[in-house]
């Protein structure tokens, strides 16, 4: 199958990069394939925070919780993609939760407010989080045309979320820039963010 790659940044209107966002394509005129896991997917707690702030999962993942503070957790969300809870003591590792569906999730601790994330779980191979500066490179989409859509919890668009429809050609790496305004952050995410 041809292939192309897919680089993209994501800033606001000031220039500074969005890290955390997510970048998902999906196929226009052939169905997307499902996303299949593949090694290990991981939220960390420490420092009373959640790390990382925002996470990319295929449906079908199992992601790991573990606790690396001396103090215990109470992680659950009540999306509709994936309703749970978890308890975690101190130090503790090792729990894992399968989210089959995909969908926004986002997670929250009952013993400290301040405590936020979220995973986005795509139903799609392509796609990732964004890094510090708000880049995201993405191989092996097949060539034709596709949506690339941008979410990040802080984006001040309707669902969080913008998209765009582009024709990738193949062997060439074709490059994506999105401008998007953000909202002021309700607290500081911490250093996972
Ligand atoms: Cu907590």
């Amino acid at each position: 199958m041809r292939a192309a790659d897919l680089d993209v940044q994501v800033h606001g209107p000031d220039g500074a990069p969005i890290a955390g966002a997510v970048v998902a394509v999906h196929l226009v005129g052939q169905p997307t394939p499902r996303p299949r896991p593949a090694g290990t997917y991981m939220i960390d707690q420490q420092d009373i925070q959640f790390h990382p702030f925002v996470s990319t999962v295929p449906a079908g993942a199992s992601v790991m919780f573990m606790n690396h503070d001396p103090v215990r957790h109470h992680v659950y969300s009540f999306s509709p993609a994936k309703k749970f809870e978890l308890k975690l003591a101190s130090k503790q590792q090792n729990q894992s939760v399968l989210f089959d569906k995909a969908g926004i999730v986002p997670l929250g601790c009952n013993i400290h407010d301040r405590m936020i994330a979220y995973l986005d779980v795509v139903d799609t191979p392509w796609a990732k989080t964004a890094d510090a500066s708000g880049h995201v490179v993405l191989h092996g989409i097949p060539a034709g045309a596709v949506t690339i859509s941008v979410w990040h919890p802080y984006l001040r668009t309707p669902g969080n979320s913008v998209s765009r429809n582009t024709v990738l050609s193949e062997s060439a790496v074709h490059a994506e820039r999105f401008v998007t305004p953000m909202r002021t952050p309700p607290h500081d995410p911490g250093s996972g963010y």
